[in-house]
C-alpha cells in the first residue's frame, strides 16, 4: 500500500477559492447587496488565508494517516473543507481576540479591526467568519452519518474556547494588577480551554467522524494526548509572546501590557525574590512601554528562555512516551500524534 501523503500549504490553500465561491453564492441567495457582498470577500480572504494552516492541513493529513494511504481526490476535498472549517473557526477567534487583546499586528499585517475603515465592523464579521463554518458544513456534509456529530463538535468546541477566553480576560483585569490571581492550575484552565481543543483535539476529532470511525473510547484516547499537545503549543505561544521576533512570528506581543496570566509570569511568579515580586508587582500589566521594559529584564535575570527549553525537553520526552503506549487496536494511529507533535517542537512563530 502507498504511503501516506503529506498535504501542501499550496495543494491546501488551492482548495480554499471553490470555499469562497460557495459562500459568497449562499450570500447572494440572500441578494445581500453588492457592497456588503464585496466586504465579505475581503474579510474571507484577509482573515482565514494566509496563515500557517497547520489545523487545517491536519484534517487532510490524519484522514490520510488513519487510512494509511493517500486521499483520493473527493477525499482530500472533503477532508479539506472540514480543515478549511477549523480554519474558519480561528478567524472567527482572532478577529474577536485581537479587539479583545488590543493586538496591533496578526500575520504579518495590521489586525483586522484595525484596518482602515473597519473598526467594529469587525465584531460582525467575526460572527460572519463563524457562521461560514456551518454553511460549509450543512452544503457538503448534510448528508454524511455522522452530521449531527460534526455539528454537535463545533459548537461543543466554540463553547469551550469562549470558557478559555471568558477566564483568559477576566483573570487579566486593565485596570487592577493583582498577582494573586494567577496560578499555573488557573492558567491550565485558560490554555486547555481557549487553545487547546480547537487546535489539536478538533481536527482529529473531525477525522474520525470524517471516516465514520469515531466511538467515545477512540475520542477519549485522542484527547488524552491532543490536550496535553495543545498545552504545551500555547506555552510556545506565551514564550514567543516575549522572546519572539515580530517580524518572524507576524504579531507584536502584547501578554506584559495585557495583564496576562502567562506562563512566563507564573514561572516568575514561582521564583521570584522578594524584591523582584515587587518589581512585578510595580510594572506588570500597565500600558506603559517602560515598565514592559522592566518586566522584559526581569524575565532575563531570571532566565527564563533556560526554564522554558528545559521544561520542552521535559515535555516532548514525556509525550513520546504517552504517545508509544496508544492502544492502535482503537482505530487510532500513533503516527497521527507523532505528526501533530513533529510540527510544533521547537517552532519559532
Ligand atoms: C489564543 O490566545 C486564544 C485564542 C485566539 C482564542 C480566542 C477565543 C475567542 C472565543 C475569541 P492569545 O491571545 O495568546 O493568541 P495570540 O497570541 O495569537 O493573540
Ligand atoms: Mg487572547
Ligand atoms: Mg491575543
Ligand atoms: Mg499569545
Amino acid at each position: 500500500m502507498a504511503a501516506p501523503q503529506k498535504t501542501t500549504l499550496q495543494e491546501f490553500e488551492s482548495v480554499f477559492p471553490k470555499l469562497e465561491e460557495v459562500l459568497l453564492e449562499h450570500a447572494k441567495s440572500y441578494n445581500l447587496p453588492e457592497k456588503e457582498l464585496a466586504w465579505y470577500k475581503k474579510s474571507l480572504e484577509i482573515n482565514t488565508v494566509g496563515g500557517k494552516c497547520n489545523r487545517g492541513m491536519s484534517v487532510p493529513d490524519s484522514v490520510s494517516l488513519l487510512l494509511g494511504r493517500p486521499l483520493t481526490e473527493d477525499e482530500y476535498f472533503k477532508s479539506a473543507t472540514l480543515g478549511w472549517m477549523t480554519e474558519l473557526l480561528q478567524a472567527f477567534f482572532l478577529v474577536s481576540d485581537d479587539i479583545m487583546d488590543s493586538s496591533i499586528t496578526r500575520r504579518g499585517k495590521p489586525c483586522w479591526y484595525r484596518h482602515e475603515g473597519v473598526g467594529m465592523v469587525a465584531i460582525n464579521d467575526a460572527f460572519m467568519l463563524e457562521a461560514a463554518i456551518y454553511a460549509l458544513l450543512k452544503k457538503y456534509f448534510r448528508d454524511h452519518p455522522r452530521y449531527v456529530d460534526l455539528l454537535e463538535l463545533f459548537h461543543e468546541v466554540t463553547f469551550q474556547t469562549e470558557m478559555g477566553q471568558l477566564c483568559d480576560l477576566l483573570t487579566a483585569p486593565e485596570d487592577v494588577v493583582n498577582l494573586d490571581n494567577f496560578s499555573m492550575e488557573k492558567y491550565r484552565f485558560i490554555v486547555i480551554y481557549k487553545t487547546a481543543y480547537y487546535s489539536f483535539y478538533l481536527p482529529v476529532a473531525l477525522s474520525l467522524l470524517l471516516l465514520d470511525i469515531a466511538t467515545p473510547a477512540n475520542l477519549k484516547q485522542a484527547e488524552s494526548i491532543l490536550i496535553p499537545l495543545g498545552e504545551y503549543f500555547q506555552i510556545q505561544d506565551d514564550y514567543l509572546d516575549n522572546f519572539g521576533l515580530p517580524e518572524h512570528i507576524g504579531k507584536i506581543g502584547t501578554d506584559i501590557m495585557d495583564n496576562k496570566c502567562s506562563w512566563l509570569v507564573n514561572q516568575a511568579l514561582a521564583i521570584v525574590t522578594p524584591d523582584q515580586r515587587k518589581i512585578l508587582e510595580e510594572n506588570y500589566g500597565r500600558k506603559d512601554k517602560a515598565k514592559e521594559t522592566v518586566i522584559k529584564k526581569l524575565y532575563d535575570d531570571l532566565k527564563l528562555e533556560q526554564r522554558y527549553q528545559d521544561y520542552e525537553e521535559k515535555f516532548v520526552t514525556e509525550i513520546r512516551e504517552r504517545i508509544g503506549q496508544i492502544d492502535e487496536a482503537e482505530g487510532l494511529k500513533k503516527s497521527v500524534f507523532e505528526a501533530f507533535l513533529a510540527k510544533i517542537y521547537k517552532r519559532s512563530k
